[in-house]
């Protein structure tokens, strides 16, 4: 084990602006086998890409025999709102690390820079790989064994300094370096995130059944969502917060010093629906937004409306109407309920005429049928 070279790493981490790095053994880490079980409930919903490597998330030396030392790295976000945002701006139903420029790109320098500098500095045969978010680890898992923080019973990585407002990324390599302590788990008697949670996602502190979580239906969820899980999305467009704000150690966090975005503040719910595929691209490219897509981000914009009973919306509304894409037409229609009065149904009668689908019409007649002014 080398010390002295862990002890040189470190301070190119910290040079290159990555202030919070641990090391954790390229093994297993605790509860790793955690995995099979949330895989074999399906708790991963339509995220199929988390089968294909189960093995490689669990122990990375199942992928590379020669890995040896995790660095693990804990990276800060802005968690205030801009002042002064335009009225109508659709930041505060973002979540927070989605709120500027693509975190990910922003990160890829300084990390390729650290990858290259642990392989020159290793000499001959060293080996360095940097992921952040998309590699096949168990990202939380490492960075307590890093002795980055805890995994909290909301599955968050806490850092008792920072909170749990923080990303991840880390750099693999095949230097035995020497491993820093793991911290205690302080959730103590706590239980305000799984109490909070809107959609009760939480089947068991430290289990998040995916398939439930705002996070996962507003991002990753593609079609049309469960009718029984839109109230619990409430106002949320991309993304949830709740059982990071929930918890006491945010509260009690140190502020980041990274500035609030400015990126997407003058986006408005009704330029989402009402926005040209080709213009809403535009708009949205290097956000993390672009992630959902089109069709994924006027479906929740759809049910933001209806959620939160936009009667403003109607005409934006209007225009989504018209999507190819059936999951939005039906988001749309649900929101015309929900929002209900005259100019909804009017808005609801005028869409049977155009709807395309035979399922979709029909629901929409039997709508209009049983619609109470
Ligand atoms: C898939 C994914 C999601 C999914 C599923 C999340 C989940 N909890 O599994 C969805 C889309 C829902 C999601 C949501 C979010 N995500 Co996400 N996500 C990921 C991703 C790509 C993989 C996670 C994974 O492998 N899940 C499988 C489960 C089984 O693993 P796990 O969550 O790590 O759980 C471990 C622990 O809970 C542990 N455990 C610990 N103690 C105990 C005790 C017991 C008794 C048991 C049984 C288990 C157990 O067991 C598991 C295995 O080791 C990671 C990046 C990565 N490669 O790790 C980012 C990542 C976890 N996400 C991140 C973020 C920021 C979020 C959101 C906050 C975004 C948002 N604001 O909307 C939310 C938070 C929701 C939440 N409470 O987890 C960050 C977390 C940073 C941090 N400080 O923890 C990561 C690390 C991305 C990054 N590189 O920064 N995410
Ligand atoms: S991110 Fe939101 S929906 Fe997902 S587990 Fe946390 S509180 Fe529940
Ligand atoms: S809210 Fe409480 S139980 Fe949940 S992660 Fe924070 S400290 Fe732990």
């Amino acid at each position: 084990m080398n010390t002295d070279l862990k002890q040189v790493i470190l301070r190119l981490a910290a040079a290159a602006g990555f202030e919070r790095t641990g090391i954790a053994p390229a093994e297993k880490p605790d509860h790793a086998d955690f995995l099979d079980t949330w895989l074999a409930q399906g708790w991963h919903g339509s995220m199929d890409w988390l089968e294909r490597t189960p093995n490689w998330r669990k122990d990375i030396r199942t992928r590379y025999a020669w890995a040896r030392s995790f660095l693990c790295i804990s990276l800060d976000y802005p968690t205030e709102l801009p002042k002064d945002l335009p009225e109508g701006s659709v930041l505060p139903r973002i979540a927070r690390y989605a709120r500027m420029a693509d975190y990910h790109a922003a990160y890829h320098k300084p990390l390729k820079q650290l990858e290259d500098q642990i392989i020159a500095l290793g000499g001959p045969g060293t080996k360095a790989l940097w992921y952040q978010d998309t590699g096949p680890f168990l990202e939380r898992s490492l960075a307590a064994s890093a002795g980055l923080g805890w995994v909290g019973k909301n599955t968050m990585l806490i850092d008792p300094r920072r909170g749990s407002f923080t990303l991840l990324a880390l750099v693999l390599t095949n230097l035995d370096l020497p491993a820093d302590a793991p911290l205690a788990d302080h959730c103590g008697t706590c239980t305000r995130c799984l109490e909070a949670c809107p959609t009760q996602a939480f089947p068991a502190p430290f289990q998040l059944n995916a398939s439930r979580c705002v996070s996962y239906l507003t991002i990753e969820h593609q079609g049309p969502i469960d009718h029984d899980l839109r109230p619990g999305m409430g106002g949320m467009l991309f993304g949830c917060d709740i059982c990071n704000d929930v918890c006491p150690w945010n509260s009690k966090a140190a502020k980041t010093r990274v500035k609030p975005p400015t990126e997407l503040n003058d986006l408005t719910l009704n330029t989402i629906l009402n926005s040209k595929p080709e213009h809403l691209a535009k708009r949205l490219a290097g956000t993390a937004l672009e992630r959902t897509g089109d069709a994924g981000l006027k479906r929740n914009a759809a049910l933001v409306a209806g959620n939160t009973r936009d009667e403003t919306a109607l005409g934006a509304l209007e225009q989504a109407a018209r999507h190819d894409d059936a999951a939005v037409r039906e988001a749309v229609y649900w929101a015309y309920q929900k929002i209900g009065g005259r100019g909804a149904k009017a808005a609801l009668a005028r869409a049977q005429k155009h709807e395309t689908d035979d399922t979709l019409r029909e629901h929409v007649i039997t709508t209009l049928q049983q619609w109470v002014d």
